[in-house]
């Protein structure tokens, strides 16, 4: 299945660039935003293909997607993944995340599960409330299927 859904992605993707509309891909990765893995829920998945930049449309926040872009302090986190039932089918709106008092700070406000690492939306949301994580606001917003890593069972 997956196949065939990633040609048809490939060729939306080279349609829109030829087009004009997609020329923000580099921008995003160059934001760092697309890093090698990311938590959701505790599982690391990972995107696949380039990225198609979706700053300039205007569909609704509602129809995406939130990543928490760490800095590369850790693997960024996810809200959800195409496993949910409220999976937007891989629109991504990547949020900055700021640590004022340091990421070990934010680490230890929620680090619920003592893994050494904040590994899904619901440990951020503690560091959120305990002030050591602040969301400083959408970075970048784009389309990408993401895909488990293969031995992550949820
Ligand atoms: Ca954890």
């Amino acid at each position: 299945m997956r196949a065939p859904s990633s040609r048809i992605l490939a060729v939306a993707v080279t349609a829109a660039t030829m087009l004009g509309v997609g020329v923000g891909a580099a921008s995003a990765a160059s934001a760092g935003v697309t890093g090698p893995a990311f938590y959701v829920d505790g599982a690391l998945y990972r995107t696949v293909l380039t990225p198609a930049d979706l700053a300039d449309t205007a569909a609704p926040e509602g129809s995406f997607d939130t990543i928490y872009d760490f800095g590369g302090a850790q693997p960024n986190v996810a809200t959800a993944a195409p496993t949910d039932p409220d999976y937007n089918g891989g629109r991504w709106m990547v949020h900055e995340l700021a640590f004022p008092q340091g990421y070990a700070a934010a680490l230890t406000s929620g680090d619920a599960n003592h893994d050494g690492v904040l590994d899904s939306d619901a440990e951020l949301e503690l560091a959120f409330i305990a002030g050591t994580a602040l969301d400083r606001g959408v970075v970048a917003s784009f389309e990408c299927p993401v895909i488990p890593l293969s031995g992550h069972q949820r």
